[in-house]
């Protein structure tokens, strides 16, 4: 499978092609609207989100709720467009209106505007960051919302959550189940487990935005019944976790990504890292901990999948750090006018997004899947034959 993303930051919409769906997957607007709505939760966002209400319109590849096999088409209109029309106008401009000339010559550190200005020639630098901004993960959630319906359909369930904002972190995860998990998450304005260290997280995102800061984090994805050998030891391009780790990484300010133990396998002995193999009738082959995090040798072993990722600051200050002007070549400190002071419960909805496309991706790669009841039934049969192997 795959999808490309179209769409600026303050142009008419966002649009999403997606290609190489089984046909017949159950495909309602509602669920992709469900996820778009989550990612424009959390605390520490910026007004922008009191603009926007990020609905999909569905025009291709889909008939009485399933999906036909052609290609899914998806579209998010974006609401501040209606402010937009001049500067961001389609049609060729006119040269005398004083707002359509307002030109953006000075680059944010940390942004994509300086170096995308370089590599595309655009003395402009609006025409970089209307494209790298963190408003193209709209659509990515609408496309990882397809892939999740794909997986829930094969017995997959994916969570998401938030284990550290500004250096506060949340207390050792436990849960009986990935509901019980999803359930606190979704009604913590900071998508984090624990209620004390989500209070101190929000006083830190006010302390930030009083500061005219921003700060970071680190998001965990979760993943339950993926089944086991879905990747590959044989080709680097096809490991899963490789594949997770770009996923994970592409998504805008991210900075690095680790599995189960992580870093923390750095500290630690071979035989505290590895977990111990056990058989059972029911369950088949499993692991007596997790502390891989789901993978060996670039492939599935069928326990949780346990990926997380860190996010920088947004680059975009109410701070001033210092920069230079293209056009006059002298150095200036920048202010802003809106910004996030903190994206990181969203941007765990958006790992989610990622981590759920990546999966999809890779069943649907490995197995028959031009029919989604074909599909169901073969993911059936390996869980089968893995159990007795
Ligand atoms: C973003 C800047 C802000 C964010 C935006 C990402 O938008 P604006 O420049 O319009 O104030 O709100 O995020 C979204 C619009 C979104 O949907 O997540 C940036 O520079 O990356």
């Amino acid at each position: 499978m795959r999808y490309l993303t179209a769409g600026e930051s303050h142009g008419p919409a966002l649009t999403t092609i997606i290609e190489g769906l089984p046909a017949g997957l159950p495909l309602t607007a509602e669920d992709i609207n469900e996820d778009l709505a989550r990612r424009q939760k959390g605390y520490g966002r910026g007004r922008r989100m009191q603009i926007e209400k990020d609905q999909v319109r569905i025009s291709a590849g889909i008939r009485h709720g399933l999906t036909l096999g052609s290609p899914v088409a998806l579209t998010v209109e974006n609401r501040d467009w209606t402010h937009w029309t001049k500067v961001m106008g389609i049609e060729p401009r006119d040269q005398n209106d004083e707002e359509v000339k307002r030109t953006v010559t000075r680059p944010r550190p940390g942004h994509a505007d300086l170096v995308g200005g370089m590599k595309y020639g655009h003395r402009d630098m609006r025409n970089v960051l209307e494209r790298s901004s963190a408003r193209e993960t709209t659509v990515r959630v609408a496309a990882g919302a397809v892939a999740k319906k794909l997986l829930k359909e094969l017995g997959i369930d994916i969570a998401s959550h938030v284990l550290e904002i500004g250096g506060v972190k949340a207390s050792e995860v436990s849960y009986d189940s990935i509901e019980e998990l999803k359930e606190k998450v979704e009604n913590s304005p900071v998508r984090c487990f624990d209620a004390a260290a989500a209070q101190k997280m929000m006083e830190a995102i006010d302390t930030a935005k009083k500061n005219g800061d921003s700060i970071g984090g680190i998001v965990e994805v979760i993943v339950e019944g993926m089944p086991a050998g879905v990747g590959s030891y044989v080709h680097y391009d096809r490991k899963l976790d490789a594949k997770l780790a770009r996923a994970i990484v592409s998504i805008n300010a991210f900075k690095g990504v680790e599995f189960g133990l992580g870093f923390e396998m750095a500290r630690k002995q071979g035989s505290q890292v590895h977990d111990e193999i056990i058989w059972s009738e029911e369950a088949g082959y499993t692991r007596r901990t997790n502390r891989l995090g789901g993978f060996e040798g670039g492939m599935s072993t069928g326990m949780p999948i346990v990926v997380r990722g860190v996010m920088k600051p947004i680059p975009t200050l109410y701070k001033p750090l210092q920069s230079v002007d293209i056009d006059t070549k002298e150095p200036f400190s920048a202010s802003i006018e809106r910004s996030d002071s903190c994206a990181v419960p969203a941007a765990s909805v958006v790992a989610e997004a990622a981590v759920a496309w990546e999966l999809a991706s890779a069943i649907v790669e490995q197995f028959y899947s031009d029919r989604m009841d074909v599909l169901k039934k073969t993911i059936a049969d390996h869980r089968e034959y893995g159990r007795l192997f």
